[in-house]
């Protein structure tokens, strides 16, 4: 037990280490905590992400307390009632909306995954965990308000085919989205898992672009300018933009590709011998995931893990394979199968498509994980050329 958790009101010195059936339990209370034994951590690295700790979850909704987060200038903290959203440029109607204005429309909920299109660390080592990994994504279910029934409302100007999403931090963080992107299924956000968004999540409205690059998910958003060509922002640089084979790049590539992760049993568990279950999440940003394949010697053979419902489009999904340990040493990996025939890559096959320089964005090659005679689960950390 970490010592995060304890000293709420569910760490009553009195009740820990008793007979639960002896004494009076505890008064309800406004707001709920975990149990004093279950302490969650994100892991916060250098002042500018944290990492959700993918191994220790179940299901698929990530607690939001729990979200990644990446800040390009820290959260900044926005009073609602003062807060505004401009949707202007070539529009018929430019309107400046306020919180209270957006949640008067018929509202949307859907559930998906963000992802930060930088989520895999080409310098973990053997004693990575999932979280340290690839802890750059997660889930929950958003609320707001369809962008087709905010652009209705502003009359979209013939020609009108990209739009900036600016954010009210003090990044001022903005993307260029195409048109076809905002009528197809982008909202704006003002919750998350039933409640309002969390500051670090956008408070209190954010772009949410399912299946997107993390990055173009605009928090804290505060303009939308419709226009005929994209913007060029600073994040469209050589940032979010991938180098290929021959010296070319490729810009725009904003779809989170398939990928899957075991999440059980990885380091730091000690597996013993017997039957249990390999599990995980897999997901993509193009559709639905259709089939795992999980490999228990080193990929050599591939098992149908079975998926666990509910399966959403561009959402993490379970998965899970019954796998009895026979206390020899092994390898085990996992590989994600979407709707559109897209098979997750090896790291070889992505090294051979994008050639070998340094790749920052967009890799989501298969993960092996090492099982050693003692029981000890390990990464196989692999140098990324
Ligand atoms: N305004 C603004 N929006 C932003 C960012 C930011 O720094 N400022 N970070 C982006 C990046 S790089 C990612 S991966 C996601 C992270 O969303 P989260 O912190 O809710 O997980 O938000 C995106 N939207
Ligand atoms: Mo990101």
């Amino acid at each position: 037990m970490s010592g995060a958790a304890v000293g709420g009101a569910f760490a009553d010195a009195r009740l820990l280490g008793t007979d639960p059936t002896a004494i009076q339990g505890l008064a309800p209370q406004p707001r709920g905590e975990r149990s004093p034994f279950e302490a969650p951590q994100r892991v916060p690295a250098l002042n500018i992400v944290s990492l959700t700790p993918l191994e220790q979850l179940h299901g698929t909704i990530t607690p939001s307390d729990l979200h990644f987060e990446r800040h390009h200038a820290g959260i900044p903290q926005i009073d609602p009632e003062r807060h505004r959203l401009l949707l202007h440029g070539m529009v018929e109607r430019p309107i400046v909306f306020t919180v209270e204005d957006l949640k008067r429309f018929p509202a949307v909920t859907r559930t998906c995954f963000i992802e930060c299109s930088g989520n895999l660390n080409v310098k973990a080592n053997e004693n990575s965990t999932p979280q340290m990994l690839c802890g750059l994504t997660s889930q929950s279910e958003w609320t707001g308000v369809s962008l087709r029934t905010l652009l209705r409302e502003v009359g979209v100007k013939p020609g009108a085919t990209w739009c900036l999403a600016e954010g009210s931090d003090a990044a001022v963080m903005a993307r260029s989205i195409p048109m076809e992107k905002l009528l197809d299924d982008a909202m704006v956000a003002y919750a998350q898992n039933g409640e309002a968004l969390r500051p670090a999540q956008g408070y209190p409205l954010r772009l949410l672009l399912p299946g997107w690059e993390g990055n173009t998910n605009v928090k804290w958003l505060r303009r939308l300018e419709l226009s005929d060509a994209p913007f060029m922002t600073r994040e469209e640089t050589s940032k979010y933009t991938d180098p290929l084979k021959g010296g070319v790049a490729r810009q725009f590539s904003v779809v989170m590709d398939a990928r899957s992760v075991i999440t059980t049993p990885t380091y730091p568990k000690q597996l013993e011998p017997g039957w249990s279950e390999i599990r995980g999440i897999a997901w993509s940003g193009r559709g639905k995931i259709v089939a795992v394949e999980v490999s228990t010697d080193g990929g050599k053979t591939w098992d149908r893990a079975s998926l666990q419902g509910p399966i959403l489009p561009k959402a993490h999904t379970r998965f899970g394979l019954p796998w009895k340990w026979d206390g020899k040493p092994t390898e085990l990996a996992s590989r994600a199968i979407d709707d559109t025939g897209y098979v997750q890559p090896t790291k070889e096959q992505l090294i051979h498509a994008r050639g070998p320089g340094n790749q920052l964005y967009h890799l989501n090659p298969v993960m092996h994980w090492i099982v050693e005679s003692d029981g000890r689960v390990l990464y196989k950390a692999e140098p990324w050329a």
